[in-house]
């Protein structure tokens, strides 16, 4: 380190150089971690018994890692402040857990990591190690809510654990690779959704170390002013720091921060204090560093510090070349690890004291163990949002708009705890969740204008058209311990299927882990279904989001699919009280029949499926199942018609509302018992099933049962257009005609009737195609059919 540049700069040099060994001292954890299992502090000579058998892990973007928190710690200290950090290449694991170690956060969590030579053996062996530590910024790691193993969320994660946060700092280290995937690249937005008056601040650190796995990225490969013009485009002020030589960065790096933060507390002081509404430019740091900094420059003589070459382990052929063993030895004793720990391995008391103390650890800040401080939501009596039922079907109501009521009552609720939001891709009108707006608006911190409606600074429901936002920004807003409902339409749901992946590994992981306490679930609410695109089209047309959901675990996953208002009610309540799930809703959004009274629908919910006995015979001859709300519409129907051909004919109509209720309890925590399922569907009974998704679904949740031949299920099938809502039932089968038809060829007392029901079956859907070909909508018999009141087969009144 030059004179020069130990003074030049806000460090005392005793400070610089404490903050280098405290570095170093990263570093080395780090590099250990990814090779030795012994010999943990270098006492003698390294050899091959002393390294891992396989070495697993990234060293390149470690280095950068370890430099910001030793930086954040500081000026966590210096400043007081509460701030937690989320790491974008979670790859760089070891260096967030050396950090957690080096600050005693780690052996608190995790005492058997002792302060010593043992500890750091046993930090070192563990980590990518066989039911060790995995090599990621996990949910096993202190002071992570991001794992950062699949690239991209970031910045999304960081602005939601900010929003309502207003004493939080969240910095955000973002890969200068992970910016070039679509969900971060749009991510930089989420500056015009950030209050500095209510919500926290986040530090993007734009770690531009120039190099993916294999290749450069592009943001390091464009004119630097190019680069600031992008990031001031994206509405931030941009600072740079770059360089390699550690003296000169760490004076230059405590210049730049303390720029910085003194930025941020002007921002927030200007809107808390002087009342400023403008939107501001909020810092952001361009950090132009080698990869793999300090490690090895040249290995089997080609260059490995500053490239590529250093994303992984730079010395792979430890066991094949002596020269590597020799060169990794060099590498560790370059960060004199002697200096670093004392005789006992514990990490030397002067260097250790420059780390923040408790809760202001960044590994042990409670916002990152959001279900620490989760506060239950309030809840309204969600009866009181009821739709009454003066007729099985006599009334239509759009279901989602009584939930958006709901919702509304929960958001008031709330107003003051600050703990709720609704999100959604531009579709909470469209999805007639409209009532939730009122009195709250939708946060927006651009610019408005006159013809503008309910955008508000201090918006609750925030709506931005990227599902990747949606998802991230309810992942962070959870993950730190608060509540959220996420509505969307049903096709372009999966656009985050491969985010919903990682939040439901997330979960199951947390659930092992006693120390992360439980945060409230993932509600998800698709409308704007598969049998109901009137505008759109087959391109509208995917109901493939439960399958994909359906492949998670099963203490993870919950899939409702409420066949009218009032158990839509009953669904949400049960959901914005559940912990640790991903708890999926599909309901429409159209004028549809209603069916239960709330008391029939909580109860309905409460076992999540049963015989709807106002429709159904004793001792039946055939199962009509129907799970969805359309499918319900049909099946019923269905069972008009058939009760219209067939008089004597004893149906059962079985709906079911909890899709996992299906499973054998081995399966999932809400599967049926098999007696109870077999009293549902009695053995050797054929059940016609009208499912509102892909129908081999229902094969898949229902081959263990004992009844699975005698299940038929129609479905979704992947046909569809612009065409009239019973044309798409037609299209895919799970029409009413077609439903009867299937009831008919399935009971074997009725073979003599199913030549005449194939001849009525066509002729129906020829009269159908003709009509709806020539009128553009369907029969009026079949749009304004109700469920006629001599149809039903108990006379108890309605409850309530
Ligand atoms: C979405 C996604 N695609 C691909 C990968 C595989 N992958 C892991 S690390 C990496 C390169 C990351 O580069 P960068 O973000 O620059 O991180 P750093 O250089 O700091 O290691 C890639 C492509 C991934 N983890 N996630
Ligand atoms: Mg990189």
């Amino acid at each position: 380190m030059s004179e020069e540049s130990v003074s030049n700069g806000p460090l005392s040099p005793e400070l610089l150089a404490t903050m280098d060994a405290y570095w170093r001292a990263a570093n080395y954890l780090s590099v250990g971690q990814i090779y030795l299992k012994d010999n943990p502090l270098l006492e003698r000579p390294l050899t091959l018994d002393d390294v891992k058998p396989r070495l697993l892990g990234h060293w390149g973007t470690t280095p950068g890692l370890n430099f910001l928190y030793v930086h954040w710690n500081r000026l966590i200290r210096e400043r007081g402040l509460d701030m937690i950090y989320i790491i974008g290449p979670g790859h760089g694991g070891p260096g967030i857990v050396a950090n957690t170690y080096l600050e005693g956060s780690y052996s608190e969590i995790y005492p058997h990591i002792e302060q010593n030579r043992d500890g750091i053996k046993r930090l070192f062996r563990q980590f990518s190690w066989p039911y060790g530590i995995p090599s990621h910024v996990a949910p096993e790691t202190p002071g992570s809510i991001h794992e950062g193993g699949e690239l991209g969320y970031s910045l999304v994660h960081a602005y939601g654990a900010a929003f309502d946060n207003p004493d939080l700092i969240v910095a955000c280290v973002v890969g200068d690779g992970e910016a070039e995937t679509g969900p971060l690249a749009t991510s930089w937005h989420s500056n015009k959704f950030l209050n500095p008056a209510t919500d926290g601040a986040v530090l993007p650190i734009l770690h531009l170390n120039g190099y993916k796995i294999a290749n450069p990225t592009i943001l390091a490969r464009i004119p630097h002013a190019e680069l600031e013009d992008l990031m001031c485009g994206y509405g931030y002020e941009p600072f740079t720091l770059e360089g390699d030589d550690p003296a000169v960065m760490h004076q230059q790096a405590a210049a730049v921060f303390d720029t910085m933060f003194d930025r941020i507390a002007a921002i927030q002081k200007a809107a808390r204090e002087g009342g400023s509404t403008t939107r501001p430019a909020w810092p952001m740091l361009i950090m132009r560093t080698p990869k793999g900094w300090t490690g090895p420059k040249f290995v089997d003589g080609k260059p490995v510090e500053g490239t590529w070459r250093a994303h992984q382990v730079p010395l792979s052929e430890i066991f094949e070349k002596p020269e590597h063993l020799r060169q990794l030895e060099e590498w560790m004793q370059s960060y004199r690890p002697a200096e670093l720990f004392d005789e006992k391995g514990k990490f030397r008391a002067e260097l250790a004291e420059i780390a923040p103390k408790g809760r202001l650890r960044m590994g042990m800040n409670a916002h990152a163990n959001g279900g620490l401080l989760l506060e239950p939501l309030k809840m309204p009596n969600f009866r009181e949002f009821a739709v009454k039922i003066e007729g099985r079907g006599h009334h239509d109501f759009e279901s989602t708009r009584i939930l958006g009521r709901f919702l509304h009552g929960v958001m008031q609720l709330n107003l003051t705890q600050k703990n709720f939001r609704v999100f959604g891709p531009d579709e909470t009108a469209s999805n007639r969740l409209g009532d939730v707006i009122t009195g709250t608006g939708k946060t927006w911190m651009a610019e408005t204008l006159p013809v503008d409606e309910e955008l508000s600074q201090t918006g609750r429901v925030m709506e931005v058209l990227s599902e990747h936002m949606c998802q991230g920004w309810l992942e962070g807003y959870l993950l730190t311990g608060r509540h959220g409902f996420f509505s969307c339409y049903e096709a372009f749901i999966h656009i985050i299927d491969s985010m919903a992946n990682q939040h439901a590994k997330w979960l199951k992981v947390t659930r092992q882990i006693p120390w992360r306490k439980p945060i409230a679930s993932l509600n998800y609410l698709l409308s704007s279904l598969v049998w109901r695109q009137d505008h759109n089209g087959f391109s509208h047309q995917d109901p493939g989001f439960i399958d994909h959901l359906m492949n998670k675990k099963a203490d993870v996953v919950r899939i409702y699919l409420p066949p009218d208002a009032n158990t839509l009610l009953s669904v949400a309540d049960h959901c914005l009280r559940s912990r640790n799930y991903i708890n999926l809703i599909v309901a429409g959004k159209q004028p549809a029949p209603q069916w239960l009274t709330i008391d029939e629908a909580i109860a309905h919910c409460t076992t999540g499926l049963g015989i709807w006995q106002w429709a159904s015979d004793n001792d039946p001859e055939v199962v009509m199942a129907c799970c969805g709300d359309v499918p319900t519409l049909e099946a019923l129907a269905a069972v008009c018609l058939l009760r219209q051909r067939v008089p004597d004919l004893r149906i059962r109509v079985v709906n079911v509302v909890d899709l996992m209720a299906l499973q054998p309890t081995s399966e999932h925590p809400h599967g049926l018992p098999d007696e109870d399922f077999d009293q549902l569907f009695p053995i050797g009974v054929p059940v016609v099933f009208a499912f509102h998704g892909y129908p081999w679904l229902i094969h898949r949740l229902t081959y263990r049962r004992h009844n699975h031949d005698n299940i038929h299920v129609r479905g979704y099938k992947e046909e569809g257009t612009t065409t009239t809502p019973f044309d798409m039932c037609v299209l895919n089968n799970i029409d009413r005609f077609q439903l009867a038809l299937d009831a008919i060829n399935r009971v074997p007392r009725l073979k003599s009737q199913t030549a005449a029901a194939e001849q009525w079956y066509s002729e129906e859907i020829q009269r159908h195609k003709l009509y709806v070909s020539e009128n553009g909508d369907d029969l009026p018999e079949i749009k304004n059919w109700r469920w006629p009141a001599t149809n039903a087969r108990t006379t108890a009144p309605l409850s309530s």
